[in-house]
């Protein structure tokens, strides 16, 4: 079985990290198939990709403890790097990646899932930043995508103290969008990805290039990239496909992502 594992249903891609043995740690051979698996996928024929982990525990229950216990200064940073590189392609890559968190989400758990555009959990669910707890910093940009999204002062309290939280608790502080019976988790996500690909795919990239990158920004230089990014619409055929379905009252719209 790989490590990484990938399924295509139609314009959804799954991909799903197995190594259920090891609660789905990453060590580095999983993060170099993850890698592989993102240079793999058609973004022609996919409109939003999954993430998850193998098995009813656990989404992924951290960065692969036994690997990391004997590196170096140079050893720790390169290991960083190599998490970070993937990371940062999640989050950056043109088409939407939902994590569907299905159990421990840990550590490098919690940080690959907040790579991902936004979390749906099951009930099961369970996320922290142990790390100091292990004499570490969170090393996968946990410190920095935990802070934006939950706010400094949550973040700051979770990192500190190594707390665990349960789904709902995930849910009130912002870090998940929705918590479902695990029995639900993926038919739930998969039903939300597909919706999803239902729009036109030049809007949906466009709306998380504008989102993402924005938030790099101050506000008036966010609105004027926004405004740039709203204009390219206008010379798409998606946007005259998708007005043009509005206004001649057709449910049917065929969408190319050109
Ligand atoms: N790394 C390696 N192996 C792991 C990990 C992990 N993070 N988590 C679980 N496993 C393994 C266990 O060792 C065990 O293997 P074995 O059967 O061979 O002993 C197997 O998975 C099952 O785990 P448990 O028996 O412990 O299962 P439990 O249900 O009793 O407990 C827990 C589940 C609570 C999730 C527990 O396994 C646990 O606490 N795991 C570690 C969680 C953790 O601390 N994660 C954070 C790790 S640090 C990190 O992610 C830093 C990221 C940044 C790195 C930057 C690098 C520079």
């Amino acid at each position: 079985m790989a490590l990484v594992e990938y399924e295509v249903k139609g314009a959804v891609g799954i991909i799903t990290i197995n190594r259920p043995e090891a609660l789905n740690a990453l060590n580095s051979a999983v993060l170099e198939a993850l890698d592989a698996v993102f240079d793999g996928v058609d973004q022609g024929a996919i409109r939003c990709l999954i993430l998850t982990g193998a098995g009813d525990k656990s989404f992924v229950a951290g960065a692969d403890i036994g690997e990391m216990s004997d590196l170096d200064k140079k050893g720790g940073e390169a290991f960083g790097k190599k998490g970070n590189d993937i990371f940062r392609k999640i989050e950056t890559f043109p088409i939407p990646v939902i994590a569907a968190v299905n159990g421990f989400a840990l550590g490098g758990g919690c940080e690959i899932s907040m790579a991902c555009d936004f979390r749906i959990c099951s009930d099961n669910a369970m996320f922290g930043q142990p790390e100091s707890g292990l004499g570490i910093t969170p090393g996968f940009g946990g410190t920095q995508r935990l802070a934006r999204l939950v706010g400094p002062g949550m973040a700051k309290q979770l990192m500190y103290t190594a707390r665990n939280i349960k789904a709902n608790e995930a849910l009130r502080i912002g870090l998940v969008n929705q918590v479902v019976p695990q029995a639900e988790l993926m038919a739930t996500v998969e039903k939300i990805a597909s919706g999803i690909a239902q729009n036109a795919p030049i809007a949906v990239r466009a709306c998380k290039k504008a989102v993402n990158e924005g938030l790099e920004l101050d506000m008036d230089a966010a609105i004027a990239l926004e405004a740039r990014i709203f204009g390219d619409c206008f010379e798409t055929h998606d946007q005259k496909e998708g007005m043009g379905a509005f206004l001649e009252k057709r449910k049917e719209k065929t969408f190319t992502n050109n």
